[in-house]
């Protein structure tokens, strides 16, 4: 297993080429030493809900039929299925719920983040039915963070108020009709947990549906409430050039890397890196500053806000403490690898967490508080700074591979883009110059050439004059490639290609970390607006090509709830159940308007979605 069979980038592989000189061990050894993984656990047919367990299915049907409940194995794989939504979900909403706490504390406490973006705070406030006329900007912002602290508590059954205030009539009307209208963030997760444990909920269908319920919350509740209430503190993504990949640490300089997901914490230690004191003790001990980068999607969320650098995504984390030049990685939650504290031991390099949620064995522990964040973050960055002298200079290789991409296409940045109005976009759609637009989803998966499937699939869909938008790993991914250049263009069919030269943008638009792929929903649910359809009839699809996290399976459960067709690359721990199966692939068309497709040839998953999406604007007589 050569390093050029690991990933496609040139800058990860000479640091996977380093780790193996040097026997650090990295994921890709762990894997390895995985071999063989278990049969039971990859078709999702273990259960281990109760002690009298753990239980397994015979899938060749010569052994036990039954767990020793009587659970079968459609109800197991449904049961595991459910949970993993539960935890996704759970993941992105807590986030969430995290940042309207922030705000919170700003306008009760004086927690130190002030409202940045106030034309985006009423925008939200008008959305939610809230007055914005003549009201202090204070008073709207409690209204607003009032009708997201219901959206996690409430106890009635009506739909939650970010949902009921971002999705079109038709798409709720769907929801209702299924069931599957989320009442409230955390119920829909906590109910999960409730029907999953031994001896509830037995039937697939409406355990699916449960999950399905959650994921809608996710995506249309948590995760939609994370993407706004950051751009009302952190301000709202505007487009700019970026770079990408491991070429950003620099050896003269104090590197920290920022890596996790809630922007409360890394929007703070950008600030701390630019502080004077700082820097000037950063020169005494015989830096040339400090240099703060970011890593997986908070490292996104810097980057389309801010244009801070981003070091890479999941799989080069270990990769970045591989080049002997950090000083400091600072982690909060989310993708963070446990052994980066063993990689780190390899170096002088300081793995500092600071959730509380998130305590790493044998780290530095900062732990955050909103209301003291500066202090906090300064003192992160002193650490860092400090440990600049402990740097062992015959360690050090820093890859020259490096990137410059645009990004920061938030919905409001595409729209001004486009001149005020989604209509040059619906008219090249319409007209067939744009055939249609496909969402593309985070992740890298160790199971896949790292970034393989990210870059094919997104040029392969270009080629067919499909435009591509964004999120998360494969973001990261694109930006590393050089794919966010409106240069790249050149590589797309020939309406696509025209259409980016006439708007300078290219053919593959980065909107940000993984709670952003809501800002995907909010875009679709614009354009069914506009044409006076449900998001199910546009020319749309969705793929998470590298999928690996929970997470991924919530974000890809929204999608189809949201009436969209979303291909899995790699394989969720579900083929142990054909009645499960069916209800993915299947029967969810008729119930939500969307449905799974799985294929690990990003090739022929192109072929697939493009012919998807010509059915879509056959059907639509476009
Ligand atoms: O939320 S894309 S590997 S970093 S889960 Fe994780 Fe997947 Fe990357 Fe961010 Ni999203
Ligand atoms: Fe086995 Fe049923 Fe317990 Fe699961 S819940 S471990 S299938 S007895």
């Amino acid at each position: 297993w050569k390093p050029e069979d690991k990933s496609i980038d040139q800058a990860t592989q000479e640091m996977i080429k380093k780790a193996e000189k040097e026997n650090i061990e990295t994921i890709w050894d762990r894997l390895e030493a995985q071999q063989p993984q278990c049969g039971y656990g990859q078709l999702g047919i273990c259960c281990k809900n109760c002690f009298q367990g753990p239980c397994r299915i015979d899938p060749f049907g010569d052994g036990p039929k039954k767990g020793v409940c009587g659970a079968t194995a459609d109800t197991i794989v449904a049961r595991n299925l459910a949970r993993m939504i539960a935890a996704g979900a759970a993941a992105h909403s807590d986030h969430g719920r995290h940042v309207v706490i922030a705000m919170y504390e700003a306008i009760e406490h004086g927690a130190p983040y002030p409202i940045k973006d106030e034309k985006k705070l009423k925008s939200v406030a008008k959305k939610l039915g809230i007055a914005v006329d003549n009201r202090e900007i204070k008073e709207i912002a409690k209204d607003v963070i009032k009708k997201a602290f219901e959206d996690f508590g409430k106890q009635d059954d009506s739909i939650i108020n970010f949902a009921d205030a971002y999705a079109n009539d038709k798409r709720k009307q769907t929801w209702k009709d299924a069931g599957v209208a989320p009442r409230n963030i955390d119920r829909e997760v906590v109910e999960i947990m409730h029907r999953t444990t031994m001896g509830v909920d037995h039937d697939t269908v409406s355990l699916i549906a449960q999950g399905i319920k959650a994921s809608l919350g996710d995506g249309w509740g948590g995760s939609l409430i994370a993407t706004e209430f950051q751009d009302i503190l952190f301000g709202t993504p505007q487009i700019g050039k970026r770079e990408a990949n491991l070429g950003v640490l620099k050896e003269d300089y104090v590197n920290i890397v920022v890596h996790g997901h809630e922007p409360v914490l890394s929007e703070k230690i950008i600030e701390a890196a630019q502080d004077p004191e700082l820097i000037e003790l950063a020169k005494k001990y015989g830096a040339k500053g400090i240099n703060a980068v970011g890593m997986c999607c908070t490292g996104l969320e810097l980057l389309v806000r801010h244009g801070t650098p981003i070091a890479g995504n999941y799989l080069q984390q270990e990769l970045a403490i591989v080049t002997g030049a950090v000083e400091a990685m600072v982690v909060d939650v989310q993708c963070i690898m446990p052994s980066l504290v063993d990689v780190a031991r390899c170096f002088h390099t300081k793995i500092i967490d600071t959730s509380s949620l998130a305590t790493f064995p044998g780290a530095t522990h900062i732990k955050f508080d909103e209301r003291k964040a500066d202090e906090i973050a300064k003192e992160i960055v002193r650490t860092a700074v400090e440990n600049f002298s402990n740097r062992e200079k015959n360690k050090v290789q820093i890859p020259k591979g490096k990137s410059e991409a645009i990004g920061g296409f938030s919905v409001e940045a595409t729209l001004e883009a486009l001149g005020g109005s989604l209509q040059p976009l619906e008219d090249a759609i319409k007209s067939g110059t744009i055939r249609g637009i496909v969402g593309i989803v985070g992740c890298n998966n160790v199971k896949v050439k790292h970034n393989y499937n990210h870059i094919t699939l997104t040029n392969e869909l270009i080629k067919n004059d499909i435009l591509i938008i964004g999120t998360g790993c494969w973001a990261t991914a694109c930006a590393e490639y050089g794919i966010f250049l409106p240069e790249y263009a050149k590589n797309a069919g020939d309406g696509l290609r025209t259409i980016c030269e006439s708007l300078g943008i290219p053919p593959a638009l980065n909107m940000g970390s993984c709670v952003d792929c809501s800002r995907m929903l909010v875009l679709a649910d614009l354009m069914a607006r506009d044409l006076g359809v449900d998001i199910s009839d546009l020319p749309l699809a969705g793929s998470a090509t590298e999928a690996m996290t929970e997470k991924a399976v919530s974000i890809g459960t929204y999608f189809v709830a949201s009436g969209i067709f979303t291909h899995l690359g790699t394989t969720p721990p579900v083929l142990g159940s054909q009645e499960v199966v069916k209800v993915l692939t299947e029967n969810a068309f008729d119930i939500v308007g969307g449905a799974f497709y799985v294929e690990p040839d990003p090739v022929k998953a192109a072929k697939t979605l493009t012919e998807y999406i010509e059915k879509k604007r056959k059907a639509l007589g476009i």
